[in-house]
């Protein structure tokens, strides 16, 4: 029977596969490819394996990484072993959408490099049925703007994981409101937050992925 305790504590110890030999404790032992083809085969859903396997494991990668009890490199080996789980997901989240309810173009905003909760929030969305534009990390306003010229009424989804960086979202958000004068935009990432999102005209706002697509479905009204 699949553990999705098991597979959050793969992903906080950076356990990729049974092969891998990191940590060389759990060296031969299922590791997150193996937990989460498990999971999928005995039909978990895959939500739940994203949200109390891998995000859960990942939150705990935080929380550590905060308390000074990990640093840079325990966390990279982290979001490798997630980001090796996330593939294998990915289509399952997709295929349990409708049709595409809209096109959200999503991207972490120009000097950030810090894409893995903006790569959350975009499985959660296709797995909600919306087409998801992935413009990647460092996306400058005017790549932006590109875009919703691409995708008329698309929303626009902006991350960013730095205080030096979330000033980009403002000029990010004037950027596509040369496009679109009502132009919809949802912000999130770690140091971004609802009195933020409101100071720099964003629609909406959402602290985590499951609820970026509460939010996009309202702004878009599905
Ligand atoms: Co960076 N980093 N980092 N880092 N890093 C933070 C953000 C930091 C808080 C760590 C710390 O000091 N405690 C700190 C920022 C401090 C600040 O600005 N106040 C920091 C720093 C300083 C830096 C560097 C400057 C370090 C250096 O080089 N000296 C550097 C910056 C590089 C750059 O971007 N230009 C840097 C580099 C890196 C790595 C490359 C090592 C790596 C990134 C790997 C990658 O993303 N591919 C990294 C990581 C992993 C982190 C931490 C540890 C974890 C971030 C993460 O992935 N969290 C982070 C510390 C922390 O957050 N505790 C830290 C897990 C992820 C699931 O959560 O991204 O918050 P999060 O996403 C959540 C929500 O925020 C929300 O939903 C997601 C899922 O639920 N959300 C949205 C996110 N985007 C959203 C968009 C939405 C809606 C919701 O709508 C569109």
């Amino acid at each position: 029977m699949a553990n999705l305790e098991q597979l959050a504590e793969c992903v906080v110890r950076g356990h990729i596969n049974a092969n891998a030999p990191y940590p060389p404790d759990l060296k031969g032992q299922p590791g997150v490819v193996e937990l989460v083809q498990e999971a999928v085969d005995e039909g978990i859903d895959a939500e739940a394996i994203l949200n109390e396997g891998l995000v859960k494991g990942m939150d705990e990668v935080g929380r550590r990484f905060r308390d000074n009890e990990y640093f840079v490199p325990d966390v990279l080996i982290s979001a490798k072993a997630m980001k090796a789980g996330n593939a294998i997901i990915k289509p399952l989240l997709a295929e349990a959408g409708a049709k595409a309810q809209g096109t959200v173009l999503v991207g972490t905003v120009e000097g950030d490099m810090h894409d893995i909760g903006k790569n959350l929030v975009g499985m959660m969305l296709e797995g909600a049925g919306f087409k998801v534009v992935d413009y990647g990390v460092n996306v400058s306003p005017d790549k932006f703007k590109q875009g919703l010229k691409e995708n008329p009424g698309a929303v626009v989804g902006l991350s960013a994981l730095l205080t030096t960086t979330m000033v980009n979202m403002r000029k990010t958000i004037d950027a596509v409101r040369e496009v679109e004068t009502d132009a919809k935009v949802i912000v999130g990432g770690a140091p971004v937050t609802e009195n933020f999102a409101k100071e720099i005209g964003a629609n909406g706002y959402a602290p985590d992925a499951s609820r970026a697509v509460d939010v996009v479905k309202n702004l878009i009204r599905v």
